[in-house]
Parts: C-alpha cells; structure tokens; sequence
C-alpha cells in the first residue's frame, strides 16, 4: 500500500514536471490526482479494505502526500503565471519614443469663412444680420419688391416655384422685406441678410441653382446715393485691400432707382487686363440702387420721408475672387484635398 502510494507521488511529481505546459494542462493534471473521481481520492475510499488498525497510518500518508502534490501544484501553477505574464510583456511591449498621431483640427468651410468676414465688415458698421425662410411667399419674393405678376422679370428669373405662390426664394430681399413691414412705419434700417437663395441655372463653373447671396438694406431720413457709395466703398477696401479700385456703372433693377453695379479693379491683374477680366480690368462684384419708392410704400415706409439703397453681391463669387478659385463647383464637392487648402 505505502509503495502504491509512493508511485502514484512520483507520477503526480512527473505529470506537474512535465506534462503541464499551461494553466489547463495543469488543472486537468490536478482533476486527475486530487479530483472528487482522482487518484488519491479513490485510495481513500478503498480505506475500508484496509486492516483497522492499519487505517490511520496509510490515511496519514495519503494526506501528506496529496498535501504534498497541492504544494507542487501550486508552485507550478504560479510560475506558469509568471511566465504567461512575462510573454504578454515581451509581446505587447510599446515603443513610448515614437512619435504620437496629431489630432487633426477641422476648419470652418471657405465659403463660411468669406460670409463670416463680410458679415464683421458690416457688423462694424453697425448693420444687424438678419435671417429668413429659404421656402418663401411669392409676395415677399417678388411682388414686395415691385415685381408684379406680369413683370417679365418673373419669368427670367426662373424659379423653383412649389406651388403657384410658395417658392424657393430667388434672392434674399425677402428678408428685407419682412423686416420693413414688421417695423414701426418708417423706422430706421441697417441690416444685412445673408443666406442660400436658389434658380433654375445650368450647373457650371460659374453657375449653380443654389447660391449664397448677402443682400443690404439701409433705410433713414435723408440717406442719398453719397452713403450708398461710401458705405460700398469702404466695404470693398476692406474686403479686397484699400488700394483696391471701385467704380459705379449705371444699371437696372425692379427694385432700386436710380441702380448702379459696382466694379472692383481685377484682383488677378490689377486693372492691366487679363484673363479673369477679360481685358477690361475691372471684375462685377455688387449690384446697387436706391430703394424704389413702390418698395419703401409697399412695406409701409413713406418715401417722402424717408429714403433708402440697398445691394446685393453673391459670395461663392467673393470667395472665388479672393482665393483665386476658377470653378464654383469645388465649394460644393466637399473634397478634401480642395478644402484642406484654405
Ligand atoms: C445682385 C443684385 C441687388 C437689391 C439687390 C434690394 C432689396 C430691397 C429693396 C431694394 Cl428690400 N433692393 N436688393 C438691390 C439691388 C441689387 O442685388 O447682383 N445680386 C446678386
């Protein structure tokens, strides 16, 4: 029996040796000696066959043998741990000198950026920004602005109409608009209103059914052509540089009377003619005028005793001026390569 129980020692000592390579091998090692259907376990119950008096002696060397092989288990089963833990180590070690992954900083649109500017030049001017709806009434679209039904002017400008008077708005007067009439009869107007305006343009370098316009309107006692000028002029220097060249054509809008458009000297080539300006010098930037008396009267100001001029400029224009962009498209493209760029 003793030497049974020596035997089965030496193969539990080799099988912890030896056969257990990881926690697993170990543990089945540990069910096939220690387990409730293990080795050890089974001499113990075949107790019984055992003289009486032998009973004691042999139960006292199976228990310090089994305590025997838990200690060997034990050990074995923390040096496995150890070194499992020191692969990890090795394998996943990290270089903490290399260089780290910049976090990249976003950036706000170009054409985001030019709005931006254009509303601050006229923010410090003291014009409030103002905001609309893109989905609007017909009658602010238009007939507020002195274009009646028939005004062949309503068919040029080719709109996305949604029904027979709701339309997606064509310019942002209607802003303006809506501003006059909400206001206390004649009360005074500074204010710009920026935003998307839409028509039914062919979609080119220059062109898109969907733009972004800034539109002006100054209404007070007294306000003459003088401040339209002025005010344009310090808008435009402060835009383009102060040595830029402004000069005022006569022109025609429903809306204004008498109207002027405004040119700036080409920015590409400074007024010596080239390719941008097709030879002339001068680049069309702002459309201008003094606000039509039908307007003012419509909205409930009375003009003769207050007057007012108004303007309006498309910024992707602007914008592509100012950077040098020859395709308008690009702003919408939403690629990377062209936005990273400003
Ligand atoms: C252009 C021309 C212009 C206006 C817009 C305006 C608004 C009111 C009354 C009178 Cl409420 N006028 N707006 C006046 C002249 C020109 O825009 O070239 N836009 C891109």
């Amino acid at each position: 029996m003793e030497e049974k129980i020596e035997a089965l020692k030496q193969q539990a000592r080799e099988a912890v040796a030896s056969a257990a390579k990881n926690l697993s091998e170990l543990d089945d090692v540990r069910v096939k000696f220690l387990g409730k259907k293990g080795e050890f376990t089974a001499i113990l119950r075949g107790l019984g066959a055992v003289a009486k008096e032998e009973r004691p002696k042999i139960g006292a060397i199976v228990n310090a043998a089994k305590a025997e092989v838990e200690a060997l288990i034990q050990q074995k089963n923390e040096e496995l741990k150890a070194r499992a833990m020191a692969d990890r180590l090795e394998s996943e070690k990290i270089d903490v000198t290399l260089p780290g992954r910049r976090a990249t900083a976003g950036h706000l649109h170009p054409l985001t950026q030019t709005l931006d500017r254009i509303k601050d030049i006229f923010f410090r001017m003291g014009f409030s920004v103002e905001e609309g709806p893109e989905i609007e009434k017909d009658y602010y679209n238009f007939e507020a602005l002195n274009l009646p039904k028939d005004h062949p002017a309503r068919d040029m400008q080719d709109s996305f109409y949604i029904t027979e008077d709701i339309l997606m708005r064509s310019q942002t007067s209607p802003v303006q608009a809506r501003t006059m009439e909400k206001n206390p009869p004649n009360a005074p107007i500074r204010m710009i209103a920026p935003g998307r305006v839409y028509r039914r343009d062919e979609y080119d370098a220059t062109h898109s059914p969907m733009f972004t316009q800034v539109e002006g309107l100054v209404i007070d006692e007294g306000i003459s052509f003088a401040d339209l000028k002025g005010t344009l002029e310090l808008f435009l220097q402060q835009m383009f540089g102060e040595e830029v060249g402004v000069r005022f054509r006569p022109s025609f809008f429903p809306f204004t009377e008498p109207s002027a458009e405004v040119d700036i000297s080409c920015v590409m080539c400074h007024g010596k003619g080239c390719r941008v300006c097709k030879g002339t010098g001068w680049l069309e930037i702002l459309g201008s005028g003094m606000v039509h008396p039908n307007v003012l009267r419509m909205s409930g100001y009375d003009p003769k005793k207050v007057s007012g001029f108004a303007f309006g400029m498309g910024v992707e224009r602007i914008a592509m001026l100012s950077y040098g962009i020859d395709d308008l498209r690009l702003f919408y493209d939403n690629d990377m390569r062209f936005l990273r760029q400003f």
